[in-house]
């Protein structure tokens, strides 16, 4: 256990987080969970094997300090950081003369300034080991432009941070996966979507992607339900 590779999950207190983190510590991974909710984090912790298996790490990630403080802990409690998947968000309604300012300023916060702190916190550590797995959260909102979404624009904008980081890293042996879920039932939807992936089923896909030999870099996985039109 003290050397398994250690995975921090953004936005794990519920959705697709919280279900990436079950399938990672079945995989071997032992988890560092990061959102803004200690409570959830702590009772998620406590069911995956409590502190040697998952910490519970509260992380605001529109808070440059908080992602500071969340990569440092990791390599406190766990001594090595693997991988980092980039998955807080939340979205909008759609038109834009619909939500508040506010929102789309915590919106944008969250879902583009948040990854990019994230890529900039743990960066600095893969690039010293030369090794590492940067996985992001975009969506298929990120590769389809949706009416009066700037939901979708914030995520057309993970897509190319992605590829940017692809890109800027491709000499060294750190990997950039984006991951693009169609619906899935979580709580980002107010009203529960029906015909939905469940969140174990972009967990699995998060998993694949980060099982693969040391000389596979999956991009982009994008995951649609079965009967999704767009
Ligand atoms: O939603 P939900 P999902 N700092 O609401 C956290 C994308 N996506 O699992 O902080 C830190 O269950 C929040 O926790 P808390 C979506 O855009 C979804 O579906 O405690 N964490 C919670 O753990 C998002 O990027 C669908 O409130 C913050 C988590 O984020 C990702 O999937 C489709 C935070 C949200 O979990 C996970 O969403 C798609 C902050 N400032 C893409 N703000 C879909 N569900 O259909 C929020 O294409 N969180």
């Amino acid at each position: 256990m003290p050397d398994s590779p250690a995975l921090v999950i953004t936005g794990a207190s519920t959705g697709i987080g919280a279900a990436t983190a079950r399938r990672a510590v079945e995989f071997g991974y032992r988890v560092v969970l990061a959102a803004r909710s200690q409570d959830k984090l702590e009772a998620l912790a406590e069911e995956l094997g409590g502190p040697e298996r998952a910490i519970a790490a509260r992380c605001d990630v529109t808070s440059w300090e908080e992602q500071q403080a969340l990569v440092a802990t990791t390599l406190d409690r766990f001594g090595r950081l693997d991988a980092f998947f980039a998955n807080a968000g939340f979205g909008a309604k759609r038109g834009f003369l619909e939500e508040t300012v506010e929102h789309w300023k915590a919106m944008i916060d969250t879902n583009v300034l948040g990854a990019a702190l994230s890529i900039r916190a743990s960066l600095p550590h893969f690039r010293e080991q030369n090794s590492g797995h940067m996985l992001l959260t975009s969506s298929i909102a990120g590769r389809r432009v949706l009416p009066g979404s700037l939901y979708s624009c914030t995520k057309h904008a993970v897509t190319a941070m992605g590829e940017a980081l692809r890109q800027e890293i491709h000499e060294a042996d750190i990997k950039v996966t984006l991951i693009e879920p169609g619906a899935v039932d979580t709580p980002f939807f107010d009203a529960r979507p029906t015909n939905a992936l469940e969140p174990d089923d972009i967990a699995r896909a998060v998993l694949f992607a980060l099982t693969q030999p040391p000389q596979v870099d999956v991009n982009e996985i994008l995951v649609r339900p079965i009967h999704q039109p767009g």
